[in-house]
């Protein structure tokens, strides 16, 4: 499909506005990039689109144990708030502790009538890990312990969706010494499809494209063995690094500041752990800016892994598994001197070896303003059992 064909598409899709004033332009772009994101061919754009379009909402409830509340703020502080407003267009959010405006026995009543009213409908969001030491009664809200609360809420959830690494893996209060028992939702409930979206905090756009994924489908994206959508983490960052060039042709930061450090060599022996770590950051970045840990000079610390965020020291060098480069990606010599490698062609070169996201990110940014787009509700359903395939 090309510019023109899309556009007409659009054209063509009946105009709504967006309740909380998304423009159609930027709906267009975020379905591409969702679209993208997920690994579908451009043509089932429309079919997002539909689907976020639909006129049913999935009721959604959101719950908040041991965090730093990092994946909501990241979520909706962003520089550009149409990720966060699409994301809460295409939902219906029942409960939320940070955002609604109830408090006390009115909050505690709104979050019984959703789950009573929509028992085995509902998508139950959870931020935060659950302590279980001691009966869980480290973490408390409205006099439940997180623990409970988690049971209770599982009980009639369609499937969970698991934001942060905190409610994936236990997250930053679950290493060392443990005081209490932090664990991850998929310690606890057992009997229910989980899906992971970890990062501390993870990129937004890995939520809404698995809400999107979810809304379109009626199913739970494929998981990999540690229930992440593949889409998002089924690669290394390793693989899709703009210093990945400096990495095949030796050239390493050996201290920060350094003269490598400030030419963007790679950050491999500052500790950095994108060759162990499944995450799309490289690709699809964070914020309107597009920078992620590595584009600004910190080693990637790992933070969608279980065994690495906070386990492993920062500067501790992992294991390399693939020491000699893909033959997709852009040669080393590129820029043999002065700032680094070009990220655009390495990003570009390198995701032809599979990945369509690159192409279709680029392809939102070059999209003509005149392509204009509609706005509007959603649809839920029932899911699937989601994964646990091996990545
Ligand atoms: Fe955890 Fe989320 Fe890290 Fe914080 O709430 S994943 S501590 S960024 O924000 O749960
Ligand atoms: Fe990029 Fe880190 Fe791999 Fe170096 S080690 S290429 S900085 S992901
Ligand atoms: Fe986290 Fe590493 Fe990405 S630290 S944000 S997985 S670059």
């Amino acid at each position: 499909m090309n510019y023109s064909e899309l556009g007409n598409q659009m054209n063509g899709v009946k105009e709504r506005a967006f309740s909380r004033g998304i423009a159609r332009r930027d709906f267009i772009k975020l379905c591409m990039t969702a679209t993208a994101m997920m690994g579908l061919p451009m043509s089932m754009h429309s079919r997002v689109v539909q689907a976020a379009q639909a006129a049913d909402k999935p009721p959604v409830i959101w719950l908040h144990f041991q965090e730093c509340t990092g994946c909501s703020e990241s979520l909706l502080r962003s520089s550009h708030p149409t990720v966060s407003s699409l994301i809460l267009d295409l939902i219906s959010l029942d409960y939320h502790e940070t955002l609604m405006a109830g408090s006390g026995t009115q909050a505690e009543e709104s979050l019984q009538s959703s789950m009573k009213a929509n028992h085995g409908k509902y998508i139950l969001v959870v931020e935060g890990a659950i302590p279980t030491a001691e009966n869980g009664i480290f973490c408390k809200v409205g006099g439940k312990t997180a623990l409970d609360s988690l049971r209770h809420a599982a009980e009639g959830a369609a499937a969970i969706l698991c934001i942060g690494t905190c409610s994936s893996f236990g997250g930053i209060q679950s290493v060392g010494v443990n005081p209490t028992g932090a664990v991850g939702v998929r310690e606890i409930v057992k009997d229910k499809p989980i899906v992971n979206i970890p990062g501390c905090p993870p990129n937004p756009y890995n939520f809404l494209s698995t809400v999107l994924y979810y809304l379109t489908f009626k199913r739970l994206p494929e998981l990999d063995a540690l229930n992440r959508p593949k889409f998002a983490y089924g690669r290394r960052i390793h693989e899709h690094c703009e210093r990945r060039p400096h990495f095949d042709a030796g050239r390493f930061a050996q201290a920060y500041g350094d003269a490598g450090h400030a030419q963007g060599y790679c950050l491999y022996k500052l500790g950095c752990k994108g060759p162990a770590t499944y995450a799309n950051c490289s690709v699809q970045r964070f914020n309107d800016v597009g920078v992620w840990p590595v584009s600004v000079g910190h080693p990637c610390i790992g933070c969608t892994e279980p065994d690495i965020l906070f386990k492993l020291p920062i500067a501790e060098k992992v294991q390399i598994h693939e020491p000699t480069p893909f033959d997709s990606y852009a040669p080393a010599s590129l820029k043999e001197k002065g700032k680094g490698p070009d990220p655009v062609t390495t990003g570009i070169v390198g995701l032809a070896a599979g990945a369509i996201i690159g192409a279709a990110v680029m392809m939102t940014r070059k999209l003509p303003a005149s392509v204009e787009t509609p706005g509007g509700g959603n649809g839920g359903g029932p899911t699937n059992k989601g994964g646990g395939s091996k990545r």
